[in-house]
């Protein structure tokens, strides 16, 4: 069955457990968003619901109910024992388990930050180094990009939509970079931290990141950058989508495992982060940052981003 988006409170009581009665009470009482049908029912978004769920640490007893993946087993676990499991499902080509890992531990709950930090990119770190000498072939390696796309895709429908208000952020990896899979958790954690983050992909031309930022003007903008094709054109590229992003007054984050620290001598960037936890936290003190801040103030430069 797949997630759905609307559910009604018996499919919500049921997943959890609990009588039909107590989760009309509660989305009655506010503690749950929820939306009235045209006939007057009452509906729960999964996001509002999947919130709820996590912040109270209600088991998911059926969560088939609602769409979701059957448990993996893996939330008494440590993040090292998760990786290890993801990697070998990845492997395997095991779409349901890899779903099953990432829910149940968003669910523990650990931030969408040090899933993708410990658990994702871990696995794949540790499936590089088994492609590398020959144990896992390539093709194996693709399919594991694939699925775990997908896991992440799904999880954008989980995670609370951004509030109205919220401030935009986009970013991408450059020309010359293929790798996606950054740039996607990117995305993910900056919308669990309240921004109206939206991934542009990968292989983005330098000129067109500047279009992006000179047509959207956002508050944060990211890099992630895995390779470099051209070193030159890079410092070039990157210097001007700086003075752009400085000249409406946002901050530019830059990571991956190609900014080495020669070349972030070389670029300015308002901030390094090596990992999505620490994409998080910076995400955080920035947002909190500027809802003090008068934009006003910010326009006239009369404080730093
Ligand atoms: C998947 C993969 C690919 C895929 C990517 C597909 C896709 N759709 O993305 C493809 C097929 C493109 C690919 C190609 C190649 N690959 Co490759 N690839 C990998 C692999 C297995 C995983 C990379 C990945 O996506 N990881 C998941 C991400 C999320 O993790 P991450 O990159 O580590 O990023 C973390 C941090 O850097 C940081 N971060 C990254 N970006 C950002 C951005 C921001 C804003 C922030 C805050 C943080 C942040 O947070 C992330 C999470 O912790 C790595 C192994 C590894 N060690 O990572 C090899 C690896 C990088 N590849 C390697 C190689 C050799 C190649 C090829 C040369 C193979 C070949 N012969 O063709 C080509 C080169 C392509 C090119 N043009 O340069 C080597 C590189 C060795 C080296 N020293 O340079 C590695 C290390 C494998 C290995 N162990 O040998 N690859």
């Amino acid at each position: 069955m797949a997630l759905q988006r609307l559910i009604s409170p018996k499919q919500a009581a049921r997943a959890i457990g609990v009588s039909e009665s107590s989760l009309k009470r509660w989305c009655d009482r506010g503690l749950i968003a929820t939306e009235r049908t045209g006939g007057g029912h009452r509906r729960l978004s999964i996001d509002a619901f999947m919130t709820f769920v996590r912040d109270r640490g209600f088991p998911l007893v059926e969560p088939s109910v609602i769409g979701l993946p059957e448990l993996s087993g893996v939330k008494g676990q440590t993040l090292a024992e998760a990786r290890d499991l993801f990697r070998k499902s990845l492997v395997a080509g095991d779409d349901e388990s890899c779903r099953r890992i990432v829910h149940d531990l968003y669910l523990a709950p650990h931030s969408l930050g040090a899933i993708c930090d410990e658990v994702i990119a871990g696995a794949f770190n540790d499936i590089g180094n088994l492609w590398s000498c020959g144990e896992v072939e390539v093709y194996e390696e693709r399919r594991a990009c694939e699925i775990a796309a997908r896991v992440l895709h799904e999880f954008r429908m989980l995670v609370p939509p951004p509030p109205p208000a919220a401030e935009l952020a986009i970013g991408g990896s450059p020309e010359g970079d293929p790798y996606s899979l950054a740039t996607t958790m990117a995305e993910l954690v900056l919308r669990t931290e309240g921004w109206r983050a939206v991934s542009l992909g990968n292989m983005l031309p330098f000129d067109s990141i500047v279009a992006a930022v000179v047509r959207h003007e956002p508050a944060l903008v990211w890099v992630s950058v895995s390779v470099i094709a051209d070193e030159a054109e890079f410092i070039s590229g990157m210097s001007r989508i700086q003075d752009e992003v400085q000249g409406i007054g946002g901050v530019l984050v830059g990571g991956g495992r190609a900014l080495t620290p020669e070349i972030r001598k070389r670029i300015r960037l308002s901030s390094y982060c090596d990992t999505l936890q620490n994409l998080e936290t910076f995400a955080r003190a920035i947002r909190a940052r500027r809802t003090r801040q008068p934009a006003a103030a910010r326009e006239d430069g009369q404080l730093g981003p």
